[in-house]
């Protein structure tokens, strides 16, 4: 069993530079663009529970993918954390096509005071979450299975690749913001198809 299937996730530390981190954040706060959001469940709520945790709602807010296909760093950066996943894990997994951004990549600022994710399912069945700034009392807890729950606290810079199969859920934050790019990941061939989601939403 590899470290990946064992935890559910896999951290790599510093995975991006001081410099980088502070042009990333700058490029998300002066984003006109930002959304709130309440994405409707991504494929199901964990069937699971533990006790005390598991409230369904979901704050998130994602910046529109015209902006984040604009900046060329982001771009690369997909290729380049699919290619590390895929190299970590030892399975093949690709980026979804940029047009189809409903099903590829993501911004997710937690900064009101409760901003949480509740249980769920990602319908990538990996994701890579590169964190700009990650408050050191808020984790993303993993139920790997009933007897493995891991909580990952990443540190900003950090790059988290996640199972999105296992249950998971982000605890809310206090006062400290909580921010990171979301990039999902797919056997080749297999993101899903654009739902009618961002004609919706962003019309
Ligand atoms: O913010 C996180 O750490 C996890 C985000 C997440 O689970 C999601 O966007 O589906
Ligand atoms: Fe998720």
């Amino acid at each position: 069993m590899t470290t990946f299937e064992r935890d559910g996730h896999i951290i790599v530390p510093n995975f991006l530079l001081p410099q980088a981190l502070s042009s990333l954040l700058a490029m998300v706060d002066s984003c006109p663009y930002r959304v709130n959001h309440q994405r409707p469940p991504i494929a199901s709520m964990n069937p699971l529970t533990i006790a005390g945790s598991g409230s369904e709602a979901r704050f998130k807010q994602i910046i529109r993918g015209e902006i984040l296909r604009a900046n060329q760093t982001i771009a690369a950066m997909y290729s380049t954390v699919a290619s590390i996943a895929t190299v970590l894990i030892g399975r093949a997994l690709e980026p979804a096509p940029l047009e189809y951004w409903d099903s590829s990549l993501n911004c997710n600022i937690y900064e009101r005071p409760g901003d949480h994710q509740g249980w769920h399912v990602d319908t990538n069945p990996v994701a890579a979450l590169v964190f700009l700034a990650s408050p050191p009392d808020v984790g993303l807890i993993v139920e790997v299975n009933e007897d493995n729950v891991q909580t990952v606290i990443p540190k900003p810079g950090d790059l988290v690749i996640l199972d999105g199969t296992k249950p998971h859920c982000v605890s809310p934050i206090a006062n400290e913001r909580r921010i990171n790019l979301s990039f999902n990941l797919y056997p080749p061939g297999e993101y899903s198809r654009p739902s009618q989601t961002d004609s919706l939403l962003y019309a």
